[in-house]
């Protein structure tokens, strides 16, 4: 666990901050019990990243794909929001109390589950897009309106084209509305808080690098180190649903 010292740091650094930018990662929904990918026991270790996410992997065996995703969205489907969850929305609210604009806090997420906006967050930019969507890859019809679990082979309603989930897999890039939102985000904050991520992926990982450069403090939470670690102005090392709340 942190010492006092550096809790009161990143107290005092989210108390004069005025324009928040926070990004999360898997790490944020781990005690809502849904897996990681790199941790131990995590998703990458038992399914191939090539197999599962990557345009060809999904080319080759959409079943396989669809039978990986359905499984998410069960897993989604019965998990509540946690404290690290909750403290993000209060943080949001409490800025927005203080007259804030709602551009004053963003919450980009790499992850798809949708708890951040089921905790109350509301300016949430969704990096890798939701599990809750699907999209016609002949129609390119995003649709939420399916059963939890999904066919095998999934066919949309609208031309009978096949589905895929509305994420984004390696190789792929972000939706343009997305990441301009997000870059904006990073470009006009004075404080930068990154969750749960083991930021090995771009370009979300280079997120608080910009931020930081720019001059923007940097607060990790994290329950071990990561690239970021080292360039952060305060690193907390321990479970996000613990230090968030903590944080407030
Ligand atoms: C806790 C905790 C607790 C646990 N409390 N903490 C060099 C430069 C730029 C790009 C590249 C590059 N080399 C390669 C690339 C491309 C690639 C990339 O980044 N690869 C790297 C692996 C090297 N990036 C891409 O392909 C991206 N697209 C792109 O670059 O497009 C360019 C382009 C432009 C124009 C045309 C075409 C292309 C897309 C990346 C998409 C990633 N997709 C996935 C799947 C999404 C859907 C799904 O969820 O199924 O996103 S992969 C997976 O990783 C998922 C996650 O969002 C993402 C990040 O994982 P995350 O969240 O960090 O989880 P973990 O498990 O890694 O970490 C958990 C952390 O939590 C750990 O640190 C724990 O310690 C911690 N933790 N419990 C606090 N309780
Ligand atoms: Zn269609």
């Amino acid at each position: 666990m942190p010492s006092l010292t550096s809790l009161e740091k990143a107290r005092a650094l989210l108390k004069s901050a005025r324009r928040i930018c926070v990004l999360t990662g898997a790490g944020v929904s781990a005690a809502s019990g849904i897996q990681t990918f790199r941790d131990a026991g995590g998703l990458w270790e038992n399914h191939s990243v090539a197999e599962v996410a990557t345009p060809q992997g999904f080319a080759d065996d959409p079943a396989l794909v669809w039978r990986f995703y359905n499984a998410r969205r069960k897993a989604a489907d019965g998990a509540s929001p946690n404290a690290a969850h909750l403290a993000l929305a209060r943080m949001e609210l409490g800025l927005r109390r203080h007259g804030a604009a709602r551009a004053a806090f963003a919450l980009l997420t790499q992850n798809i589950d949708g708890l951040h906006q089921q905790a109350g967050s509301q300016n949430v930019i969704e990096l890798h897009g939701s599990v809750w969507q699907v999209r016609c890859t002949d129609c390119g019809e995003i649709s939420e309106d399916y059963p939890l679990e999904l066919p095998v082979p999934a066919r949309c309603d609208e031309c009978g084209g096949r589905l895929r989930p509305n994420v984004v897999w390696f190789g792929e890039a972000l939706d343009p509305a997305a990441l301009q939102a997000a870059e904006a985000a990073v470009a006009e904050c004075d404080l930068f808080l990154v969750v749960g991520t083991s930021a090995l992926v771009q370009p979300a990982a280079a997120f608080p690098l910009l931020a930081g450069r720019r001059g923007a403090p940097v607060i990790e939470v994290n329950t071990e180190l990561t690239p970021i670690s080292v360039f952060a102005a305060v690193a907390l090392k321990g479970p996000a649903e613990t230090l968030l709340p903590q944080l407030l």
